[in-house]
C-alpha cells in the first residue's frame, strides 16, 4: 500500500487552494472534483476505508438564495454529475469509480431550485440492497461479485447530457442510465437507444451536430473488455440510427474523448493503456506506459471505416477537446494535452514517480495536412500557457470552426503559485488574447459550461456557469453564473448553496425549450 500512501502524499501536496484552482496534473480532479476525492480518502495515512467524506447527500433546496439578479434569459437547468462513492473505496481503487452522483440547478424566471439524486442503475440498486461493494474495482469484472454476473457495471459518473426528453448519465465503460429531467427520477438503469446502440460502450462524450442536431458518439473497447474495436454511430433527435462503423485501434488506451467536423471522425490514442496483467492481479484497467506513441487517427463520417488513418506520434496525454473543425486542406482538434499521465492515482507502469509538471495540461492544437495521401505526422502547437483541464466552448460549434473556448485555471499571471486564484478563462482563438474571471480566496471552481442567450444568439453570447466551492466555509458550494463576453466583471448572479455540492467531473446546461412542459 505504499503507493496508495504516496498517491495520497501527493494530493496533498497538490491540494488547497491553489490545487483547487485546477492548475496542477490532476487538473481534472482539482478544479473540484480532486478535493472531493481526496476528501474521499480521507488524509494522509488514513486508509480510504476509514477515511471521513463520503458525501451521499441527496438533497432538495426550494427557491435557493441568490446574491445579484437571475437574468430573465437564463432559463433551463444545469446539471452537473461526478463520482460519489456509495460505499468506501476499497484499497487500490481509484476516485473515478465513485457511483454517479447527480445534481440540478433548475432556473426559471428568477428562481432557482435545487436537487440532487444518486443514479440508481443496477449497479446502485444491487449494491444498495447488499448494503456492501459488489463492484469493487475500477473496469475490472474479474473482482466482482458473483451475484451480479451480467449487470451493467456502470457508475454513471462522468458526464450528463439531455436526449430524447431524458437526462443521460453517462460512463464509457457501459450504456447510459436515463432520468427523469425534473425528478432526477432513474428511467431506464441501462439505456440502449432502444436496442439500437451497436456498441456494449458509450462515450462519456457524444458530440451534437451543429448543422443537423444529430448526436454523433462512439464506444470503445466494443465487443469487451480490452477489444481494439471502436463503433460509431449517429443518431437523430429522434432516436433513429443513420449510420454506423467500426474501426480498430492499433493499441487499447483510454478513448475518453473524440472530435467530429463535418467530415471527419477524430481519436487520439494515448498510453493509458488497458493493463492485462494489473487486471489479473486484481487492479485496475489501466497504467501509463510510458514507451507507446500516440496515434491521431481519423476517418470519415460516411464511409465504413475502412479509410481510417493513424499518424503515429510522440508520447503524451490528451484526455478532453476543446472544439475541432476541418476544411479542405487541414484537420485542427484542441485538446488539453500534457506530457505524461495527468492523473496522479493512475499507475505508472515503469514504476516510476508520477511527476505533477509532466502531468500538466495545457490548451494545444492538434493539425493534420490533408494533402499527402500518407500524412506522415501531425503538429503540436500549445496555444496559451494557461494550465487547465477540461476546456469547453459554445456547443452549438461542436462540428463547425469555433471562436471562442472556456476554461477553469489557476490565475496564469499571479505573482506566484501561492497566491494564484482560481479563474474562468474565456480565449478567443481569432486573436489569442484571454479574458479571465479571478475567483475569491479560498475558492475551488469546477469545469465551467456555457449557455447561450437564445438559440439563434452569435457564438459565445450568453452565460458562463460553474460551482465555485469556498474552501473557507465548510467547502459550501456557489453556482457562479458569468456573462460569457465580460467574465472579468464578475457574476452576474451567485446561487447560494446552505451546505457543499457533490463532486463534479462534468455539467450540461439543458435550455428551457428542451425541458419537459
Ligand atoms: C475520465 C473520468 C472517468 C473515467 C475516465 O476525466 C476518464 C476523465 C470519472 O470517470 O472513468
Ligand atoms: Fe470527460
Amino acid at each position: 500500500m505504499k503507493e496508495k500512501r504516496d498517491t495520497l502524499n501527493r494530493r496533498t501536496f497538490m491540494g488547497g487552494t491553489l490545487g483547487a484552482a485546477a492548475g496542477i496534473g490532476a487538473a481534472h480532479w482539482l478544479t473540484g472534483p480532486a478535493e472531493a476525492a481526496a476528501a474521499q480518502q480521507g488524509p494522509p495515512g488514513t486508509s480510504a476505508s476509514t477515511g471521513p467524506g463520503l458525501y451521499r447527500l441527496e438533497a432538495d433546496v426550494r427557491h435557493c438564495e441568490v446574491r445579484g439578479a437571475i437574468p430573465s434569459d437564463l432559463n433551463g437547468a444545469f446539471y452537473r454529475v461526478g463520482p460519489d462513492p456509495q460505499f468506501p473505496l476499497v484499497d487500490g481503487n481509484i476516485p473515478f469509480d465513485g457511483e454517479g452522483h447527480v445534481s440540478m440547478f433548475r432556473i426559471k424566471d428568477g428562481r432557482v431550485d435545487y436537487k440532487s439524486r444518486f443514479v440508481r442503475n443496477d449497479r446502485w440498486l444491487a449494491q444498495d440492497a447488499a448494503g456492501r461493494i459488489l463492484f469493487p474495482m475500477y473496469r475490472n469484472p474479474s473482482m466482482d461479485d458473483p451475484s451480479v454476473a451480467g449487470l451493467s457495471r456502470s457508475t454513471a459518473n462522468t458526464h450528463i447530457i439531455n436526449y430524447k426528453n431524458m437526462l443521460l448519465a453517462l460512463k464509457e465503460d457501459s450504456p447510459p442510465s436515463a432520468m427523469d429531467l425534473l425528478t432526477l427520477e432513474t428511467l431506464v438503469p441501462n439505456y440502449t437507444f432502444d436496442d439500437l446502440l451497436p456498441s456494449r460502450t458509450f462515450t462519456a462524450h457524444p458530440k451534437l451536430d451543429s448543422e443537423t442536431g444529430n448526436m454523433v458518439a462512439f464506444g470503445y473497447e466494443a465487443t469487451g473488455h480490452g477489444s481494439d474495436v471502436v463503433s460509431m454511430f449517429e443518431f437523430t433527435p429522434d432516436g433513429e440510427r443513420v449510420w454506423d462503423a467500426t474501426i480498430t485501434v492499433p493499441y487499447v488506451g483510454m478513448l475518453h474523448d473524440f472530435a467530429v467536423t463535418r467530415r471527419y471522425i477524430i481519436f487520439y490514442v494515448i498510453p493509458m493503456a488497458f493493463d492485462a496483467e494489473q487486471m489479473a492481479n486484481g487492479g485496475i484497467h489501466w497504467s501509463w506506459d510510458s514507451t507507446q506513441p500516440t496515434y491521431f487517427g481519423f476517418v470519415r463520417r460516411d464511409g465504413d471505416g475502412s479509410d481510417v488513418r493513424w499518424i503515429e506520434g510522440p508520447t503524451r496525454s490528451a484526455t478532453h477537446v476543446m472544439g475541432a473543425f476541418s476544411d479542405d486542406d487541414r484537420i485542427y482538434v484542441d485538446v488539453e494535452m500534457s506530457m505524461s499521465n495527468p492523473f496522479p492515482f493512475m499507475p505508472m507502469r515503469d514504476g516510476a514517480a508520477w511527476n505533477p509538471v509532466a502531468g500538466a495540461s495545457h490548451i494545444t492544437r492538434l493539425s493534420v495536412d490533408l494533402g499527402p495521401s500518407t500524412p506522415q505526422s501531425y503538429s503540436i502547437e500549445q496555444m496559451y500557457p494557461h494550465q487547465g483541464a477540461l476546456p469547453r466552448q459554445d456547443d452549438r460549434y461542436n462540428t463547425a470552426p469555433y471562436r471562442y473556448g472556456f476554461l477553469a485555471c489557476p490565475d496564469p499571471y499571479a505573482e506566484s503559485r501561492r497566491e494564484a486564484r482560481a479563474c474562468y478563462a474565456r480565449f478567443d482563438h481569432q486573436t489569442r488574447q484571454d479574458t479571465l474571471y479571478r475567483s475569491e480566496e479560498a475558492t475551488s471552481l469546477a469545469e465551467c459550461c456555457f449557455a447561450p442567450r437564445s438559440a439563434d444568439a452569435p457564438e459565445g453570447s450568453g452565460y458562463l456557469m460553474g460551482l465555485a466551492t469556498r474552501n473557507d466555509q465548510n467547502r459550501r458550494s456557489d453556482l457562479v453564473i458569468l456573462d460569457a463576453e465580460h467574465l472579468d466583471e464578475g457574476p452576474v448572479a451567485t446561487v447560494m448553496l446552505p451546505m457543499r455540492a457533490p463532486g463534479q467531473v462534468h455539467g450540461w446546461w439543458v435550455p428551457e425549450s428542451q425541458m419537459p412542459g
